[in-house]
C-alpha cells in the first residue's frame, strides 16, 4: 500500500544519507586524533543543507561544523551523524547543546559513543530534548571507521593495523637482507594512502638501520599529512645521519627506548626534535614490552597505529595478539627458501589461516592482489 511505500522511501532515504555522513567522516581519519573521525549531515525536506567532519585535530567537532552551515534551515531538520553527539563539556562545548539550539527535530546516529563521559548520555539528553532519536543504522560500518577510538577509549591502546607486503612465497627480502622489488606501483601507492589514514606508522630498529626509511605520505595533494614515525629502539641505535632523524623537525619522529637506555644518547635525540619515551624492555624478547609501548601511545592520543616492520616487529605484534588488522600486499614473483619470512618466527598462516582473523576484502592492485584481514 501507499503508506508501506511511504516508509521504505523514507528508510532508502536514511541509508543513502548515513552512508554519506559516513564517507564524509573518513575525511577525517589520520588527522582528528586524538578524537574519532566523526560526519555529520543535515537534511531538510529530503534536501541536504549542511555537511560536515570532525576538523584536524579534533575540533571543531562533526556536528557544530553541519549546523553552521544548515544555519536556520535545521529547524525541524533531521541530522545524521556517524556517532552519538557528545554531552560533556571537553575542549568543546557539548554537541548536543549545539543540536538542540539548533531546532533539529530528528536525529539518527550510527552508534553511541563509548567515552565514558559519554556513553548514551548524548542521546538520552536529545530525547529529553524531545528529538525523535534513531541509534544504530550503519552501525556496523561506523564501529570499523572508529575502531581506534573505541579501543583506545576501552583497551588503553590504539587500533592496530599490520601492513606486510610479501613475495608469492612469502618473503619479504632476499638472503641478507638485499632488498628486492616485492609490489608495484599501485600497491605502493595504496600503502601511502593506508599512512595517510593512520595517526603513527611504526618500524624496528633493524628495518631504521637496513633500509634508512622516511615513511612520509608521499602523494600528490596529501603532502600535508604527517602521521607520527614511530621506532621502537631499545638501546638507541638510531643514527643521528638518517633520513628520519634529519626530518624529525619536519615530521614528528618517536623514538620509544627502554628505561636504561643511555642518557647522553637520549639527549642527542632530543636535541634533533626527536621525542624520547621511555617504556619497560621486555622481560623475554630483545626488544620492548609492545603492550607498554601501546598505552604510552596510546596516552599521546594515539588511536590508528600502523606496523610496517621489519619481521621480527611484525611476528612479535601477531605474536602477542595485538594485531586488529592485517593489509596483506602479496607479489607474483617467488624469491626462495633463503629469502627472509613474513613473520620472523611464524609462519603466515598464522593470520592467514587463523580462525582468529577473517578475509574483509580482497582485490587485485596491478599485479599484485591486496587481502585485508580483521578480527573474527
Ligand atoms: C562528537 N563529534 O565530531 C567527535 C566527538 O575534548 P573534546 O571536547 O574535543 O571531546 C573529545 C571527545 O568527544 C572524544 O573523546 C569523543 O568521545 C568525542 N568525539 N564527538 O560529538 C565529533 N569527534
Ligand atoms: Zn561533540
Amino acid at each position: 500500500d501507499q503508506y508501506g511505500q511511504k516508509l521504505k522511501e523514507a528508510k532508502a532515504a536514511d541509508q543513502r544519507f548515513m552512508q554519506l555522513a559516513l564517507s564524509l567522516g573518513r575525511r577525517g581519519l589520520g588527522r582528528t586524533w586524538p578524537n574519532p573521525a566523526v560526519g555529520a549531515i543535515v537534511v531538510k525536506d529530503g534536501v541536504i543543507v549542511g555537511r560536515g567532519w570532525t576538523q584536524p585535530g579534533g575540533r571543531p567537532h562533526a556536528e557544530p561544523e553541519a549546523l553552521k552551515r544548515a544555519g536556520k534551515a535545521a529547524r525541524g531538520a533531521t541530522l545524521y551523524v556517524t556517532l552519538e553527539p557528545c554531552s560533556h563539556f571537553g575542549k568543546s562545548p557539548p554537541c548536543v547543546d549545539a543540536v538542540i539550539a539548533s531546532g533539529i527535530a530528528r536525529v539518527v546516529s550510527a552508534i553511541e559513543d563509548p567515552n565514558p563521559e559519554v556513553a548514551g548520555q548524548g542521546h538520552a539528553r536529545l530525547r529529553a530534548a524531545g528529538i525523535a532519536v534513531d541509534v544504530g543504522l550503519g552501525a556496523q560500518e561506523a564501529a570499523h571507521d572508529h575502531a581506534g577510538h573505541f579501543r583506545r577509549v576501552r583497551d588503553r591502546r590504539p587500533h592496530v593495523i599490520l601492513k606486510l607486503a610479501v613475495s608469492a612465497d612469502d618473503k619479504i627480502a632476499a638472503a641478507g637482507r638485499k632488498p628486492v622489488a616485492i609490489t608495484g606501483e599501485a600497491a605502493k601507492t595504496r600503502v601511502h594512502l593506508l599512512r595517510a589514514q593512520c595517526d603513527a606508522i611504526l618500524v624496528g630498529i633493524g628495518t631504521v638501520l637496513a633500509d634508512d626509511p622516511l615513511l612520509t605520505c608521499r602523494l600528490p595533494g596529501m603532502e600535508a599529512r604527517w602521521p607520527v614515525r614511530v621506532v621502537l629502539d631499545r638501546s638507541l641505535r638510531i643514527p643521528s645521519d638518517s633520513r628520519l632523524v634529519h626530518s624529525a623537525r619536519a615530521t614528528p619522529l618517536w623514538v620509544m627506548t627502554s628505561e636504561t637506555a643511555e642518557a647522553a644518547a637520549a639527549a642527542k635525540l632530543g636535541a634533533s626534535g626527536t621525542q624520547v619515551t621511555r617504556v619497560a624492555a621486555a622481560t623475554k624478547l630483545p626488544g620492548l614490552e609492545l603492550a607498554a609501548v601501546l598505552r604510552a601511545l596510546s596516552d599521546e592520543g594515539v588511536t590508528r597505529l600502523m606496523v610496517e616492520g621489519g619481521s621480527r616487529v611484525a611476528s612479535s605484534f601477531v605474536a602477542a595478539g595485538l594485531v586488529d588488522e592485517i593489509w596483506l600486499l602479496r607479489g607474483p614473483e617467488t624469491i626462495g627458501a633463503d629469502g627472509i619470512p613474513a613473520l620472523d618466527a611464524l609462519p603466515l598462516s598464522a593470520i592467514t589461516g587463523s580462525s582468529a582473523y577473517r578475509t574483509r576484502a580482497s582485490e587485485p592492485l596491478g599485479k599484485d592482489t591486496m587481502t585485508v584481514y580483521e578480527r573474527a
